[in-house]
This record gives structure tokens, sequence and C-alpha cells, in this order.
């Protein structure tokens, strides 16, 4: 039944995740999602994106591999990128495995807008009162390395312009 329910509101939106039963029980555990859920996932995924499977963020969304997760819903995860850019830089990912914003579709509208929203709410909880960089990098030209929709939010300092 909660696999049903993570499907359905990555794919269809859900209610506000404050009144969601499935998250009460699963915060208290610390996992949202299995293992076997990711697996699904990435299946789903894989028929609606043609995505190539699972990346290393489904790891850290099932809690195989260890990361410093400081935020996360029914439908996404914040947390640190492992190789920092900036004083504060996290990254914000969808739990579906969308491999990358060009493959996103018309009907992931919502959940797109959830994520800027994720990243808004995240930066001003880690004090970048003085304003932050948001990047998406989509393919070989934009030298995007991990297959899974992410958005860097860096911060911290002064930023310069164009980037490299
Ligand atoms: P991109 O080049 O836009 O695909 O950025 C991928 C980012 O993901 C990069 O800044 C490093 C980060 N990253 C890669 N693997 C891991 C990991 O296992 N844990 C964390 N926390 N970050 C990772």
């Amino acid at each position: 039944m909660y696999m049903r329910h993570i499907l359905r509101s990555q794919f269809f939106g859900t209610r506000s995740a404050r009144f969601c039963p499935f998250l009460r029980v699963c915060r208290t555990e610390r996992s949202l999602c299995t293992k076997t859920d990711e697996v699904k996932l990435a299946q789903e995924a894989s028929r609606r994106y043609g995505s190539p499977g699972p990346t290393i963020f489904s790891k850290v969304i099932d809690k195989s591999i260890p990361a410093d997760i400081i935020y996360e819903d029914d439908k996404s995860l914040a947390f640190r990128d492992v190789n920092p850019q900036a004083p504060v830089h996290f990254l914000v990912i969808p739990r579906v495995p969308i491999p990358r914003i060009s493959a996103a579709r018309d009907d992931d509208a919502q959940l797109l807008g959830h994520l800027l929203i994720v990243a808004k709410n995240v930066a001003k909880q880690e004090s970048l009162a003085d304003g932050y960089r948001v990047v998406i990098n989509d393919g070989k030209d934009g030298s995007q390395s991990v297959y899974h929709l992410h958005i860097h939010v860096l911060g911290g300092r002064q930023m310069s312009w164009p980037p490299g």
C-alpha cells in the first residue's frame, strides 16, 4: 500500500507531507523509501523517462550509503554535496529518478515546482539570507555527472558571473 502511495504521489501529487500518515511512521524509522521501493521507482521512471537506471542518488534515498540529509519529504530530499563548491552547497533531488531536466515531462510541473520550493526553504534553513545560486546541470555540455535530476544550491560566498 505504501509503495502505491509513493508512486502515486511522485507522479500525481499528494496531500501535504505534514498530514501524511505514511511519513509519520517512516520519519521515525529514518527511511521513507526502502531499497525495494527504489527499484520499483527506477523501473517506473525507466518506463516514463527512458531512464538508464538507478544512480548513486538512489542509494542516498534508500540510505544504503551515508549522506548528510538536511531535509526530506514524500517527494524529495536535500543533502550536502560531497564535493562542496561553496561554504554551503546542497542538492535537492526528486525521489523519482528523472535522469535530467531535459527528460522532464510537462506533467512534472508540480514536482519541479516543489523542488524549487524545497530549495528555497532549505536555503532559509541554512541561513542564506544574503542570497545564493541555484544551478541545474544538464547532459554533456552542462557537465552533468550524476544522471538523477538534482538542483545545486550554493551560498555563503560571493558568486561571480559567467560560470565556467
Ligand atoms: P553534477 O555535475 O551537476 O551532476 O553534480 C553532481 C554532484 O553530486 C557533484 O557536485 C558531487 C555530488 N555527488 C556525487 N556523488 C555524491 C554522493 O555520493 N554523495 C553526495 N552527497 N554528493 C555526491
